[in-house]
């Protein structure tokens, strides 16, 4: 196809916490819950809660640390949540700004300006507010004209988003478009669950898409390709709401948190992927081997291993696969943007690489794209 992804860019928050201290600080509360619930515990009405483990979390997920948005209240035994200050109606949302920050670094990198956008997709897994949107207050504070809306796809928000620009640049809805994805996971995270408190991170990426002839990129990839799929699931939910308020349910109930099956997540998901993958190539008569790069969803490095070993009926090698959660963590739909964005130096031209995101929805949206250069 004309459309390409010109440049990305991948903002990190600066403050990081390891399994160590997260492992910690889980245990200290989990002490605190069966103290005070001792008596319960005892005549078998509740559970103990077992310590957690940062040589589980590493071995099970991939995950040694998490950058997070705000530190501060997550490892206080007596909170377990970010605390994040409420900031008045003058002042840009955290969530624009994690997204302004990543979107300067993807305008640079593609050698764009504001006036050169004329669309803006602010695409993540929740967003801290309904209206105004997002993407809209993100285009009032880069100075772009044209429209911005928000959408939301789970872990495949940021694959969907670049589905999204490519067919509003092949249609001529839009010029260049801006996609974004500022996933600030931390305070849908519940820390005082052993099964999930370590699973995310927070990070923003962008990606510029735009047609060939405008792009002045040195270096961009063309968009061969784009194949989406969504099958529901409740394995993965979080029922934070607005209508949470008309239901007079507790709202600092675990079930409006993140939560999971992980292991029915783990079996369904990854044969779907591969599928996914495999048949989306077929359409365009590219065999396995002439994939160079696989840049998949980081939500668990095991999953990861088996789907790119389902494709290539062997393990593949930290080049061609290459794995972000030991820093990161899972960003949610990010993940396989920073992958990208990370990893591809090296490419020659004419290189494939596969994009592809799955998860919660369950959703599934893979990109084949190919590298080029001036
Ligand atoms: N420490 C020590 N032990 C533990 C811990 C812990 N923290 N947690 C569980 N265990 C124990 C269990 O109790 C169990 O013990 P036993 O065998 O005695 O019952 C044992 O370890 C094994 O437990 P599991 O079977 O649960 O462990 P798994 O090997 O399956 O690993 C994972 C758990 C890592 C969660 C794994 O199942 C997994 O990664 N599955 C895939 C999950 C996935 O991809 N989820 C998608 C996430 S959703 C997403 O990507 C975006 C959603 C939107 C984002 C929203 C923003 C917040």
């Amino acid at each position: 196809s004309d459309v390409v992804i010109s440049g990305s860019g991948l903002w990190t928050p600066e403050h990081i916490i390891t399994n160590q201290e997260l492992v910690e600080s889980y245990n200290a509360w989990a002490d605190q819950f069966n103290a005070a619930n001792q008596q319960a515990i005892e005549q078998g009405d509740i559970a103990a809660k077992p310590h957690s483990s940062a040589e589980f979390i590493e071995k099970a997920s991939g995950i040694r640390q998490r950058h997070v948005y705000i530190k501060d209240g997550i490892l206080e035994p007596s909170r377990m949540r970010p605390r994040i200050p409420e900031r008045s109606e003058d002042m840009i949302s955290d969530q624009a700004q994690m997204a302004v920050n990543a979107a300067k670094l993807a305008l640079k990198a593609a050698n764009k300006s504001a006036e050169d956008i004329d669309a803006v997709i602010v695409s993540c897994a929740i967003t801290q507010r309904s209206f105004p949107a997002i993407s809209i207050e993100v285009q009032q504070e880069l100075g772009i004209k044209g429209f911005g809306f928000d959408m939301l796809v789970a872990c495949s928000a940021a694959t969907f988003g670049l589905h999204r620009a490519y067919e509003m640049v092949k249609a001529g809805t839009a010029k260049a478009v801006l996609v974004i994805n500022p996933e600030l996971t931390s305070p849908l995270v519940n820390y005082t669950d052993r099964d999930s408190h370590f699973i995310f991170g927070d990070v923003a990426t962008a990606a510029v898409v735009e047609g060939k002839d405008d792009c002045h990129s040195d270096s961009w990839f063309e968009i061969i390709s784009t194949k989406a799929e969504t099958v529901f699931s409740n394995n993965i939910r979080a029922n934070i709401g607005y209508v949470n308020h008309a239901n007079d349910s507790d709202p600092t109930a675990a079930d409006k948190l993140f939560y999971q099956h992980g292991r029915k997540v783990f079996k369904e998901v990854c044969p779907m992927a591969a599928e996914h993958i495999s048949s989306h190539l077929a359409q365009h008569n590219i065999e396995i081997p002439g994939v160079t790069r696989w840049w998949l969803h980081q939500a668990n490095i095991n999953m990861n291993l088996l789907i790119v070993k389902k494709l290539l009926g062997r393990d593949a090698s930290a080049e061609e696969a290459p794995i972000v959660l030991d820093t990161y963590a899972n960003t949610a739909s990010a993940g396989s943007l920073i992958a990208f964005h990370l990893h591809q130096d090296n490419l020659q031209v004419g290189d494939i690489g596969v994009l592809c995101s799955f998860g919660a929805g369950y959703s599934i949206g893979s990109l084949l794209l190919r590298k080029a250069s001036v």
